[in-house]
C-alpha cells in the first residue's frame, strides 16, 4: 500500500494546476503525485469493481472445469480461469497504490458494499456457454479495456496492457470452440444458438447504462479515466460482433439489428435496462450464489493468509 500524498490548503491551487496540466498533456498521474480526492475515489471504485469482476468471473466457467469434454478443452479452460485470477491480482495491486487495502476491498465485496460486473450473475447451462463467454463476454471486455490502456492513472493503464493481451487469447479460444461446435451435429449447433440467445443482451449490458443515465461518465471522461462513453463502446462491440456472428452461422437475437448505411454502423434494439438495474442491485439469477461462493473461498483461505503473514514476520525478525 502506498501512503496517500496529502497537501496543505495553501498548496492546493498549484497542485490542482499541475494535476490538470498532466491530464491535458496526456501524461500519467502516478501514485506519488497529488490528486483530487474525487479522482482517487473514482479510481478506487472502478478498479475495485473491475478486480472483483475478474475474481467472481471465474465462477461461471469454473462450473465446467470438471466436465470439459476433452483434456485439451480442460487445459484451455484452466489456463483461462488462472489468467482471470491473475488479472484480479494486478488490479487489486493497482488499487492498493491509491492507499486502500485489498482485504478491505474484499470485505466490501462480500458485504455487498462494492459491485462487480452484472454479466457474472447469469448461469452457465451447457458447454457452449464457455465458448460464448469467451467470444461475447471477453469480446466486450476487450472493447471496454483496450481504451483503458490509455487511462490517465499509470498503474491502471499499465495493468490493462497485459490484461488485454490475455483477453485476446480468451476471446479466440471461445470463438474457436464455437466454430468447432458449429461444424458438429445439429444438436451442437442448437446448443450454440441457445447460448448466444441467452448471453447476447447481458453482454450489451456490460457496458453500463445508456449515456443519459450514466452518472459517472462525464467526469471520468474529463479526467481521462474513461476514454469513450458507454454507448460508444457498446456500438463498437456490436459493429465488431455482427460479422463474426455471420461467419459463425448464428443469429443474434435482435429483430431490430440492421446495417445503417448513413452511419456506417449497425442499428440495434434497446436492451432491457430494468433487468440491468435489477441485476446490479443483487436480484439477478445467481447473485446470492456468487457472493456465497466468494465468501466461503475467502474464509477457507484465512489460514493461508495467516501462514504467509507469520512467515513474513519471521523472515523480518531473522534478517532484521
Ligand atoms: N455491472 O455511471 P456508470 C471481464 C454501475 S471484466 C455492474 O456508467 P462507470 C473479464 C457503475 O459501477 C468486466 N455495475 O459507471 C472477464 C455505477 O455504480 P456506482 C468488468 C455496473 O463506472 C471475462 C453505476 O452502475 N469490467 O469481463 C455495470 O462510469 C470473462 C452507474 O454506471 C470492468 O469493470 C455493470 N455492467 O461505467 C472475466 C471494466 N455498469 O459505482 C471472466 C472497468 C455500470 O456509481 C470471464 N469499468 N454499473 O455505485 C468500467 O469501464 C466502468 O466502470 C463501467 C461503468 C463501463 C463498467
Amino acid at each position: 500500500m502506498v501512503p496517500v500524498q496529502t497537501a496543505e490548503p495553501e498548496q492546493v491551487p498549484e497542485l490542482v494546476e499541475r494535476f490538470e496540466a498532466v491530464i491535458a498533456a496526456e501524461q500519467r498521474i502516478e501514485p506519488r503525485d497529488w490528486m483530487p480526492d474525487a479522482y482517487r475515489a473514482t479510481l478506487v471504485r472502478q478498479i475495485a469493481q473491475h478486480a472483483h469482476s475478474e475474481i467472481i468471473g471465474m465462477q461461471p466457467e469454473g462450473n465446467w472445469l470438471t466436465r470439459a469434454p476433452s483434456l485439451r478443452r480442460k487445459a484451455i479452460l484452466l489456463a483461462k480461469a488462472q489468467d482471470e485470477a491473475g488479472h484480479g491480482l494486478y488490479l487489486y495491486a493497482a488499487a492498493e497504490t491509491l492507499g486502500v487495502d485489498r482485504s478491505e476491498l474484499t470485505e466490501k465485496l462480500i458485504s455487498g458494499r462494492q459491485k462487480y460486473s452484472s454479466i457474472f450473475n447469469y448461469p452457465t447451462l451447457n458447454f457452449a456457454d464457455v465458448g460464448v463467454i469467451g467470444w461475447l463476454v471477453d469480446g466486450a471486455a476487450i472493447c471496454n479495456q483496450v481504451p483503458l490502456c490509455r487511462c490517465s492513472y499509470g498503474p491502471y493503464a499499465r495493468a490493462m496492457v497485459r490484461v488485454c493481451k490475455e483477453e485476446s487469447f480468451h476471446q479466440r479460444q471461445g470463438y474457436e470452440l464455437l466454430m468447432t461446435l458449429m461444424h458438429g451435429t445439429e444438436a451442437q449447433r442448437a446448443m450454440v444458438q441457445d447460448a448466444v440467445d441467452r448471453w447476447w443482451w447481458p453482454s450489451l449490458m456490460m457496458f453500463g447504462p445508456p449515456d443519459g443515465d450514466s452518472p459517472n461518465t462525464a467526469q471520468s471522461m474529463a479526467w481521462r479515466i474513461k476514454r469513450h462513453t458507454n454507448d460508444e463502446l457498446r456500438q463498437r462491440f456490436v459493429d465488431m460482433t455482427v460479422p463474426q456472428a455471420e461467419h459463425l452461422g448464428v443469429t443474434l437475437p435482435d429483430p431490430e439489428l440492421r446495417w445503417n448505411e448513413e452511419r456506417g454502423s449497425w442499428d440495434f434494439g434497446e436492451p432491457d435496462w430494468s433487468e440491468l438495474m435489477r441485476v446490479i442491485k443483487g436480484d439477478g439469477p445467481c447473485n446470492t450464489q456468487r457472493i456465497e461462493v466468494r465468501r466461503a473461498a475467502h474464509e477457507d483461505g484465512a489460514w493461508v493468509r495467516e501462514a504467509a503473514a507469520a512467515y513474513a514476520r519471521k523472515e523480518k525478525e531473522r534478517h532484521g
